[in-house]
């Protein structure tokens, strides 16, 4: 059972990977700068959640991996690049990312802005590569990946974490944040690549269900993690001339709580993937080792 997920976790970054070398611009290309920046934040290590996510969805609903490809790469460029702008000093100010030097260490706070720039616009670029289906036009797509990256989600989730430092936040107020900062574009990694297998409506309610109980499974875990895994919690603040204090879930609802939430958000998340047959269990499986790390 592990190692078939092991082989279908491989088999997906390795897909991804491929296809995002084609798509985006060789470092040789003018201004090779920009170009390496962007490359050396892509391939940096990252786990390949959401575009595994795209091309679960739409194995899910009865599509082909090689046409959630598009949708898949523009996730992680997305991704990506509100990793690197996060990173900044003005934001998080963080030294170290996927075990390496941040973008504006390597490359300088400037070309870090860029490269986060860039890669939001590759995304974009990349999405349009996309076929339209019969219920679904690349345009309706280009509309959900906007909507998922402005201010209503990721940027606005980013807004409330800014304005939420130092205070002391209800719980609430961290499912709104997380909602828009980490289900949301979950949610649409998911939603993208079933759109591109002509998801029927029914499919796409129960993955956006899916997504937002898993895109909140996932970051009180990784809130947990944070807790619980002291190297991971140092290497997080360093490089920080003052740590500021921010809620999270273990802090406004105490270890226990916190993982009895993951619990019940993981049922949830679960069983919105009861209207699918066997065609999802590599999505259920994922979203097990998503959320059944250690905490
Ligand atoms: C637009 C600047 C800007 C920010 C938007 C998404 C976001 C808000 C900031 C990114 C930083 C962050 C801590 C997001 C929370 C979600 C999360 C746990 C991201 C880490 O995702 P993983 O674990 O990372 O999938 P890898 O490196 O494996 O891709």
């Amino acid at each position: 059972m592990k190692s078939s997920l092991d082989d279908y976790l491989k088999k997906a970054v390795s897909q991804v990977d491929a296809a995002m070398d084609g798509f985006l611009p060789l470092k040789e290309e003018r201004p090779g700068s920009i170009h390496e920046a962007m490359r050396y934040c892509v391939f940096a290590g990252g786990k390949r959640l959401r575009p595994i996510l795209s091309l679960a969805a739409a194995e899910a609903c009865g599509g082909k991996r090689k046409h959630a490809l598009p949708a898949a790469c523009a996730v992680e460029l997305m991704h990506t690049y509100s990793l690197v702008h996060d990173d900044l000093p003005s934001m998080d100010n963080d030294d170290l990312r996927r075990g390496r030097p941040t973008c504006h260490k390597v490359y300088g706070e400037g070309m870090a802005v860029l490269c986060g720039d860039a890669l939001l616009t590759e995304a974009f670029i990349v999405l349009c590569h996309a076929k339209s289906r019969k219920r679904y036009s690349v345009g309706d797509m280009v509309v959900e990946l906007s909507l998922t990256g402005g201010s209503r989600k990721l940027i606005g989730g980013q807004v409330l974490d800014l304005e939420g430092e130092g205070k002391k936040l209800s719980k609430d107020d961290l499912v709104r944040i997380h909602e828009a900062k980490t289900a949301a574009l979950l949610t649409a990694s998911l939603r993208l690549g079933a759109m591109s297998a002509n998801a029927k409506p029914r499919q796409l309610a129960a993955l956006t269900k899916f997504g937002h109980a898993l895109g909140l499974a996932f970051q009180i875990v990784d809130d947990i993690l944070d807790v619980t895994q002291t190297t991971e919690n140092l290497g997080k603040t360093a490089g920080k001339d003052q740590i500021v204090e921010k809620s999270t879930y273990p802090s406004v609802l105490g270890l226990d709580e916190s993982r009895k939430e993951a619990a019940r958000l993981t049922a949830e998340a679960m069983g919105a993937l009861d209207i699918f047959g066997e065609e999802a269990d590599p999505l259920r499986k994922i979203a097990g080792w998503m959320l059944e790390r250690e905490y």
